[in-house]
């Protein structure tokens, strides 16, 4: 086994892995950027290095500076956690040819999986079932068109072979729709992964997300763990996973099905560690429900943890130990699926205004606990959650007997969460967990794509925000000190210090207070748009498209622009109706946190 491994990744997903480095008895190392300090990741850590030079989102995809801090730290093992450079084939070699172990699958596991068609191709001589369509790339629109009309039938979906989670995923109902379509997933892919390549599916009416957690080791062993239902999705982006899927839905059969789909597909590239198949799941009324594999994700997911729930296996540990050459824990008969398990993401966004990303600083912050209630967080009262960085700062997984129960308790965790000075998506997991939609399993995309619905989730005036004096009476202070950029907490017992700058370091170790937080005034942003007529941008990232012009007549929450960040869509919808005065954005163009993008004014007044 390792003795020291580094976690090449932030938030709740680094601290995940550095609890169970420490229930292994691995040392672990953390790697921060400026922006991420004092973040809980770098104290969770044994050893925390700075690589934090240029742009904030960059620092933890700095393949040369982290290999350094490896080795300059002993490391022998590199884990990527998720995002960031988990599915990195160019990295996992780099890691190999560097010598230090990947904690992950082979670099060959990765590229073959990255790419869609070749995904699909090989999938196929597995014996695998893949949505029915093409396995080689489609080069024209009128090879798109003849394929389409001939082979497989409208409607039919247009996916971008670079992409994976609904990046360059398009619809064509009919014939005419086809060249739009075609068009814009090849564009999507040339600019999110250089790749125009686009290849066909048949367009399954309404479907379910269901996929299948692997584990693999070195010498052979590949089992399944069970599958997970997400399809409660928003502009593809999950925000509610369970395990398993509600048991009208996936019977033991179709899960015993799911399951061999599942380790058929992880032998096919010889994986190693943990990883998931995604999958559709098609039961249209009247016919035999039908399970197709969509891509694999190469890396340990976000929902992993409602599988750890239901079966008592630790999916990090197991990784790890594949990762050293020790065999799985468990064997496919080991396994046994228990009770019922959900995971709210609890992400700084507003879902009434079109789940716009809500950044600002923590105040108060209480995570619920008791019976069947896990919390995996990456943030503590005081902190600030970075507009650079993924909103989703917790996920709230709860496990009880059943579905119903589980829900039962998911509402009740909710309503003891307490997350002061940011808005977040707890009001929205609330409100529909509590509908009948959710009780019946249904996929609520009606409902998720509501907006009228969504705005009865709107937040009552600001919300509370930290009060400037309850945090300065600190007597012990913690700091960070850097020494040559290798991190080393220090306590200093005393009064506050008063100098300037000392705020961002303090961070009240003796008391029950969070550090210094920021002046109210400067706060202000926080909601993701400035009172009055003007609109600022809530996060920095680059003008994918802008919808209106100069001049234009908007309704409150019309859809203005399209802020492309951490390669995710942002829409920016119009806080007040009125008629847009100025519109200083450019499509194209990158934009700041806090940058105007329209002065809106009341109609009756640039009427006059
Ligand atoms: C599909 C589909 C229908 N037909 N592919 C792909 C990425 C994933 N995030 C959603 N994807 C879909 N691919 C074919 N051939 C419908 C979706 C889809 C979806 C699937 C399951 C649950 C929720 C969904 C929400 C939007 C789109």
């Amino acid at each position: 086994m390792f003795s020291k491994v580094l976690i090449a990744n932030r938030g709740e997903i680094a601290v995940r892995i550095a609890r169970a480095l420490q229930e292994l008895s691995i040392a672990s190392v953390a790697v921060y950027s400026e922006l991420d300090r004092d973040a809980v990741h770098v104290k969770r850590a044994d050893e925390a290095y700075n690589i934090g030079d240029g742009p904030a989102s960059e620092n933890y995809l700095k393949i040369e500076k982290i290999l350094d801090v490896a080795k300059r730290a002993g490391a022998e093992a590199v884990h990527p956690g998720y995002g960031f450079l988990a599915e990195n084939a160019p990295f996992a070699q780099a890691c190999e040819d560097s010598g230090l172990v990947f904690i992950g699958p082979p670099a060959s596991a990765i590229e073959a999986m990255g790419s869609k068609t070749r995904a699909r191709e090989l999938m196929q001589a597995a014996g695998v079932p893949i949505v029915p369509g093409t396995t080689e790339p489609v080069a024209t629109v009128e090879d798109a068109l003849r394929i389409a009309g001939e082979e497989i039938g409208f409607p039919v979906a247009v996916k971008a072979a670079g992409g994976g989670g609904g990046k360059g995923f398009r619809v064509a109902l009919s014939a005419d729709e086809l060249p739009g379509a075609f068009e814009g997933s090849s564009r999507e892919g040339e600019k999110f992964f250089s790749d125009a390549t686009v290849y066909l599916e048949r367009y399954l009416h309404d479907p379910r997300h269901v996929e299948v957690q692997v584990l693999a080791d070195r010498h052979g062993n590949v089992i399944h763990l069970g599958e997970r239902d997400c399809s409660i999705q928003r502009r593809h982006q999950k925000v509610i996973e369970e395990s398993p899927a509600p048991e009208w839905i996936v019977d033991e059969a179709m899960r015993e099905r799911i399951g061999k789909i599942g380790v058929d597909a992880a032998k096919a590239v010889d994986y190693v560690g943990a990883g998931t198949i995604e999958g559709l799941f098609s039961a249209r009324e009247g016919a035999e429900p039908e399970y197709f594999f969509l891509e694999m994700n190469t890396r340990v997911q976000v929902e992993h943890c409602v599988t750890e729930m239901t079966t008592g296996i630790d999916i990090v540990k197991e990784g790890i130990r594949a990762a050293a050459g020790e065999q799985l824990s468990y064997a496919q008969s080991d396994v046994h699926l228990r009770g019922h398990a959900i995971e709210c993401r609890i992400n700084a966004e507003d879902a009434s205004k079109n789940f716009a990303p809500a950044p600002g600083r923590i105040g108060a912050y209480r995570e619920p606990t008791g019976p069947g209630v896990r919390v995996d967080s990456g943030v503590q009262a005081g902190g600030e959650v970075s507009p650079m960085y993924d909103p989703m700062i917790a996920k709230l997984i709860v496990w009880d007997a059943d579905r119903k129960q589980a829900t039962e308790r998911m509402l009740r965790a909710l309503d003891e969460y307490e997350i002061e000075g940011l808005k977040t998506l707890i009001p929205f997991h609330r409100a529909l967990l509590s509908t009948e939609q959710w009780a019946r399993g249904e996929t609520c995309r009606d409902l998720l794509e509501d907006k009228s619905w969504l705005k009865t989730l709107a937040f009552d005036a600001p919300v509370a925000a930290p009060a400037d004096d309850e945090y300065e009476r600190t007597v012990e202070q913690a700091y960070a000190v850097e020494v040559s950029g290798k991190r080393f907490d220090v306590r200093v017992v005393g009064p506050p210090f008063a100098g300037a700058g000392a705020a961002a370091a303090s961070n009240g170790a003796a008391s029950a207070a969070a550090p210094r937080a920021a002046k109210r005034s400067q706060r202000k942003s926080s909601g993701g748009g400035a009172g009055g007529d003007l609109l600022i941008s809530p996060l920095q990232g680059n003008m994918w498209k802008v919808l209106v012009k100069q001049g234009d007549s908007v309704d409150e929450g019309q859809l203005l622009c399209i802020i492309e960040a951490m390669k995710m869509e942002n829409e920016i919808t119009a806080h007040k109706a009125g008629v847009i005065a100025e519109l200083p954005i450019v499509e194209g163009e990158p934009i700041q946190a806090g940058a105007p993008i329209a002065t809106i004014t009341a109609a009756a007044e640039s009427d006059a």
